[in-house]
């Protein structure tokens, strides 16, 4: 009997799925291949269920002859190892990033005489509904709160973007690309107190006050799934603070970051051109311990955001602050530095890392942005942020559409440079 395999993504089996093993098995023993966890974030999204159950929802299915792990987006291993006569998927892998997988599959099998056979995806009401279930579901606090915990111990890295409304959190809860045979997507949003305050045209020295930034996390959250790191700045006074925990964990937000200044709080890329001061140890241990109390799950995450090296209070003092922090609870550590020489930042991961094993680091690699997110991972980091190049990418194009169409006194001459008005309106999903 010839062998046939197919490997499914979902937490869900529609009629989409039954009609591909049902294809399958016209052709032989039909083997299902359900993708691991860690696999599943980089190239679609996040399960909603486990991976036992996901295996034995497709157990489940009449027609499976045998259930398998495939470990990673692409096929050479599990090729190898089962040696198909036919894979068969979905005709959704014709086009975009998954077109790479496909080809993959294809040299794969043309080695030695195997075929691909691509089915025709099914899209109907059912299949688009539970989807949005789906979607929905993942997007509900219980679910997106303890995500960013889940994807620390399943991600090399974590990747977050910057988003300050709707519109930038369905860039980053979208985008996808395929670059050289590799697939990848954002794990995670970062919600910036620099970029939410530019876009409300407000310096960012936490003018914006706390009730407008969680409009912004709230009008995020109603179009996305992924987790939220939120930038919560001084914090403000430790009896604030609570209060700020407490709505963030209930809304869903898996993290908020609070950095150890006091007093008008100036943006950390001024660093010393700007009178700015630290905290001492003692009151931000404190500040940070009150607020642990205060936390009712165990997941959602208080990272201490250490500024001495912006501070240019060296490397000692970062070091000591790091440990005292972890101490009065912190779940994460996020060390800032705004020179382009990454090696303050890689001294001060090392180092941290003789010391503490686990606590997660986080950086954001503004100036230093020459550094790649392998070399930041073998040095013990755990989550990078991409804190605001949405924002700076967005506003030079805006501008020039805008003298454009002064200088031109229409607006032809722009554009070939936007987006088409199909397009803009299909961004957006209607329910
Ligand atoms: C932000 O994005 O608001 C940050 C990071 O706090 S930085 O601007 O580098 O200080
Ligand atoms: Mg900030």
């Amino acid at each position: 009997m010839k062998k046939v395999y197919t490997c499914f993504t979902t937490d869900y089996v529609h009629a989409g799925h039954l009609n591909i093993i049902n294809e399958a098995k016209k052709y032989g023993e039909v083997i299902v291949g359900v993708l691991s966890d860690e696999a599943m974030v980089k190239y679609n999204r996040f399960p909603s269920i486990s991976f036992e159950e996901r295996m034995e929802l497709i157990r489940g299915i009449e027609g499976v002859s045998r259930v398998i792990v495939q470990e990673e987006v692409m096929y050479d291993k599990i090729i190898e190892e089962i040696h198909p006569d036919y894979v068969v998927h979905g005709d959704n892998w014709l086009e975009g990033p998954m077109r790479a997988i496909r080809d993959n599959v294809e040299s794969l099998l043309s080695a030695y005489g195997g075929k691909v056979i691509d089915v025709p995806y099914t899209y109907n009401d059912e299949v688009r509904r539970i989807d949005l279930r789906i979607k929905e579901k993942m997007s509900m606090p219980e679910y997106r709160r303890k995500r960013l915990k889940q994807l620390i111990d399943l991600r090399h890295l974590v990747k977050a973007i910057e988003v300050h409304s709707g519109l930038t959190g369905l860039i980053a809860e979208k985008t996808v690309v395929e670059h050289d045979g590799e697939i990848d997507q954002f794990d995670a949003m970062w919600i910036s107190s620099l970029c939410d305050s530019t876009a409300k045209g407000k310096p960012d020295i936490e003018v914006v006050d706390m009730t407008s930034r969680l409009k912004t996390i709230d009008e995020v959250m109603e179009v996305t799934t992924k987790p939220i790191i939120f930038d919560g700045d001084t914090g403000g006074k430790t009896e604030h603070f609570v209060y700020t925990v407490r709505t963030l964990e209930r809304m869903g937000v898996s993290a908020v970051i609070v950095e150890d200044k006091i007093g008008l709080k100036k943006n950390s890329l001024f660093g010393t051109e700007v009178e700015q001061t630290q905290d001492t140890i003692e009151h931000f241990c404190h500040k940070i311990s009150e607020a642990k109390k205060v936390q009712l799950t165990d997941e959602f995450m208080i990272i201490a955001r250490i500024e001495s090296l912006i501070l240019e209070q060296g490397m000692e003092d970062a070091l000591e602050r790091a440990a005292a922090y972890v101490k009065a609870g912190a779940d994460g550590i996020m060390i800032h530095s705004r020179k382009k020489d990454p090696a303050e930042i890689l001294e001060f991961c090392d180092k941290f890392r003789e010391c503490d094993k686990k606590t997660p680091i986080v950086v954001v690699p503004t100036s230093f942005n020459t550094i790649t997110e392998s070399e930041l991972a073998e040095h013990g980091v755990n989550i990078v942020i991409y804190a605001n190049q949405l924002t700076r990418s967005a506003f030079p194009a805006m501008e020039n559409t805008a003298k454009e169409i002064l200088k031109y006194h229409r607006a032809k001459e722009v554009d070939d440079k936007l987006m088409p008005i199909k397009n803009i309106i299909s961004l957006i999903e209607e329910l």
